[in-house]
C-alpha cells in the first residue's frame, strides 16, 4: 500500500454531512475543498424523482456537493454563511441543474437554514430562491466531475490515483479536496505553504502545486513566497 499523505491520517471520528445546492458543482466542490474544518467532498445529483441520474440524463435533478466536516472545528451556521455569501439567488434559476437548494440532514440543520434564509430575505427586502427540503438521496457524478481542478492537472491527478486507485477513496481524501481547492484559487500562499507537505505529494508534485496556485492578484504561490 502506498504511503497515504499525512492530512489523511487524522480524520476525526465524528464527523457531520451537509448537502447544497449552488449552480455549477465544480466550484463548491473547490471551495469548500479549501476550508479548514471539511475533511470531504464530493459532487452529485439531487433533489429529483427518477432513479439514478446521470450528467447527461438529469431530468429534474440538481447539481450538488455534499460536504463531511469536524463540528468541533467548523460550525453549521458557518457553512451556512458560505453557502449564502457565495450566491444568494433573488431571481427563479434559469435551469433547475443549477438551482439553489439546501437539503437538511436533521431538524436541527432545518431549524437554521429556514432561520437563515428568513433573515436574508427581511435584509434584502427580496425574496430568496433557495429551495429547502428534507436529504432524500444523493447520487454521486461521474469521475470526471470530482475534484475537477484536479482532474486537469494530469500530474498531481495521477499522484492521487497511485495513492487513491479506487474513485471513493480518492473523492474521500481530504489531501485531494485541499489540492483542488488550491488549485481554484482557494486558500492564500502562506496557507498553502504550511501545508504543501501533508498532501503526500513528491517534491515535484509540490512544485508544481505551488506553481499553479495563486494568490488573489493571480501571482503564482511559488513566485509570490520567495519575495
Ligand atoms: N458551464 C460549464 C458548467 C459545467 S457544470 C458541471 C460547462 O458546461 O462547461 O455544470
Amino acid at each position: 500500500m502506498m504511503q497515504r499523505p499525512a492530512i489523511d491520517l487524522l480524520i476525526p471520528d465524528k464527523l457531520e454531512t451537509a448537502t447544497f445546492s449552488m449552480g455549477c458543482f465544480w466550484s463548491p466542490d473547490a471551495i469548500f475543498g479549501c476550508v479548514e474544518g471539511v475533511v470531504r467532498t464530493r459532487v452529485g445529483y439531487a433533489g429529483g424523482s427518477t432513479e439514478n441520474p446521470t450528467y447527461k440524463q438529469l431530468e429534474d435533478y440538481i447539481e450538488t456537493v455534499q460536504i463531511e466536516y469536524d463540528p468541533n472545528k467548523i460550525s453549521f451556521s458557518v457553512i451556512m454563511d458560505l453557502f449564502f455569501d457565495k450566491r444568494t439567488p433573488v431571481r427563479e434559476p434559469w435551469k433547475r441543474q443549477y438551482a439553489s437548494a439546501f437539503f437538511y440532514h436533521d431538524e436541527e440543520q432545518k431549524q437554521q437554514i429556514l432561520q437563515k434564509k428568513e433573515a436574508l430575505e427581511h435584509e434584502l427586502g427580496q425574496r430568496v430562491y433557495t429551495e429547502i427540503s428534507a436529504y432524500e438521496a444523493f447520487y454521486l457524478a461521474e469521475e470526471r466531475h470530482q475534484k475537477y481542478r484536479l482532474q486537469r492537472q494530469p500530474e498531481l491527478l495521477a499522484a492521487f490515483r497511485t495513492m487513491y486507485p479506487g474513485l471513493e477513496e480518492f473523492v474521500n481524501s481530504t489531501a485531494a479536496a485541499r489540492v483542488n481547492g488550491y488549485l481554484y484559487g482557494c486558500g492564500n500562499c502562506e496557507r498553502l505553504s504550511r501545508e504543501v507537505g501533508s498532501f503526500g505529494l513528491s517534491p515535484r508534485g509540490q512544485k508544481i502545486l505551488l506553481d499553479t496556485a495563486t494568490n488573489t492578484d493571480g501571482l503564482a504561490c511559488s513566485k509570490v513566497l520567495k519575495q
